[in-house]
């Protein structure tokens, strides 16, 4: 039995995120896949022994249970002391940008990357609302990363696990990394982190999946 479960499926990037993490910090983890495309995380079951907002991913560390990626990610930031800020500055800067992630370059990603790949038959406008969105938030991140290596700091911190979990799965959205060159520049930064894998050879998924 590992230290650590992740309730996860290779499809998420909020999953990913964690999974990443734990990847990067060397902890004893493993992985439980959940049923996504077929309404796990929607089920009573799901709700009442797993996660009450009906989401993946869970992290399990004894008697510890953890939903929200950003606080996954904090969580094992603060256990193992790594991908943390330097100082209280920096500190607030890995929020802003956490929550930046959260509420808008994943939100709108995860949304039109669900529409556009699993959901053909929805409504154009709302794909192109969507995309708009997400071109806007990718368009921030791009300009933040001119003339710096990484999102918070000189360093890799969990701002930046946080941003990258869905910007491995571009080429799904019809994105050409050659038009964000900032950003591909930074992704390959991540990709150099000792321990770093592709989201599709991380996580677990199902038959007939991504
Ligand atoms: N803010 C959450 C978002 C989690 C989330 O939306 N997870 C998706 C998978 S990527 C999910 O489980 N959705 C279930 C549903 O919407 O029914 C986080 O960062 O963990």
């Amino acid at each position: 039995m590992s230290e650590y479960k992740l309730f996860c499926f290779k499809e998420s990037g909020n999953a990913y995120k964690a999974g990443l993490m734990l990847e990067l910090c060397g902890a004893d983890w493993q992985a439980e896949w959940v049923d996504f495309f077929n309404g796990a995380t929607r089920t009573d079951d799901y709700k009442e022994s797993v996660n009450e907002m009906g989401e993946a991913p869970v992290l399990i560390h004894g008697d510890v249970k953890l939903s929200q990626s950003g606080v996954i990610l904090q969580y094992l930031s603060d256990r193992f002391d790594r991908f943390g800020p330097r100082d209280e500055a920096e500190k607030y800067e890995v929020l802003r940008w956490t929550l930046f992630d959260n509420h808008k370059l994943t939100s709108y990603t995860g949304t039109y990357r669900f529409l556009s790949r699993w959901a053909p038959s929805a409504d154009q406008a709302v794909k192109d609302f969507f995309h708009a969105r997400m071109i806007g938030a990718w368009t921030v991140l791009e300009k933040r990363l001119e003339d710096r290596s990484f999102v918070a700091g000189s360093e890799p911190t969990i701002a930046d696990i946080s941003l990258c979990g869905y910007l491995f799965f571009r080429d799904e959205v019809g994105e050409d990394a050659a038009d964000w060159p900032n950003t591909t520049a930074w992704l390959e930064r991540i990709k150099a982190l000792p321990g770093w894998s592709h989201p599709y050879d991380l996580l677990p998924g199902g038959p007939g999946d991504a």
